[in-house]
């Protein structure tokens, strides 16, 4: 069972890489941004909180998150080959609760796929997206802040996982395809 994280900075090209991972290994996508913009469009009393956070830049609170992957993860059919987590764990705390969880069911993670980006082409891309995306977050003055609280509170989180031994930097600068291409490698590299 390959249970995935991938993780880096805002705009770093974790949703793209994740939709060639689900594809080329089979597994359930779960990402808490596209989860927490779920909640957002139809409105819900945790959709309301949680835009209140995302449109300053800010992650949205700890347990809330926690809460919301502990339901997803207990709610995968049996048969599942493998989750690709995207965009969580986003703090300490959230990597801490994770490791409980899958350890909890026997699934432990396999290794978080660190995507790293040059800042300059970071805010580029999230300002195309932001031409059409929509996203209340999309725009200077948030992506910056977003910048900000990456480096702060998500950076520490690859230290969590190098202690675990279960850490690859990828190199996520140049074109989807050969992004994919190393991240295909450090994955059967775990196998
Ligand atoms: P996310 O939805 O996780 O989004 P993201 O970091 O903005 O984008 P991603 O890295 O997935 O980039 P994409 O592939 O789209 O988070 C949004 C917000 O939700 C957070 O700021 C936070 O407030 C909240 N949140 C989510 N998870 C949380 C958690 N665990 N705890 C607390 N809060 C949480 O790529 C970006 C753009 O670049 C796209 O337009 C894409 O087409 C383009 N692109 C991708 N790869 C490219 C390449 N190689 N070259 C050129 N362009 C590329």
């Amino acid at each position: 069972m390959l249970n995935i994280i991938i993780c880096g900075a805002p705009g770093c090209g974790k949703g793209t890489q994740s939709d060639l991972i689900v594809e080329k290994y089979a597994l359930k996508h779960l990402s808490t941004g596209d989860l927490l913009r779920k909640e957002i469009g139809e409105k819900t009393q945790l959709g309301l909180e949680a835009e209140k956070f995302i449109s300053l830049g800010n992650l949205v609170p700890d347990q809330m998150i926690i809460d919301m992957i502990t339901n997803a993860v207990n709610a995968l059919p049996a048969n599942c080959n493998g989750i690709i987590l995207d965009g969580f764990p986003r703090t300490v705390a959230q990597a801490e609760a994770l490791e409980a969880l899958l350890n909890s069911i026997n699934k432990p993670t396999t290794v978080l796929l660190d995507l790293r980006v040059d800042d300059e082409e970071l805010i580029t891309r999230l300002l195309k997206r932001g031409e059409t995306s929509g996203r209340s977050d999309d725009n200077l003055e948030t992506i910056k802040k977003r910048l900000e609280v990456y480096e702060k509170s998500t950076a520490p989180v690859s230290d969590y996982y190098k202690n675990l031994n279960k850490y690859a930097a990828i190199e996520g600068m140049g074109s989807v395809e050969d992004i994919f291409v190393r991240i295909a490698s450090a994955i059967d590299s775990t196998k």
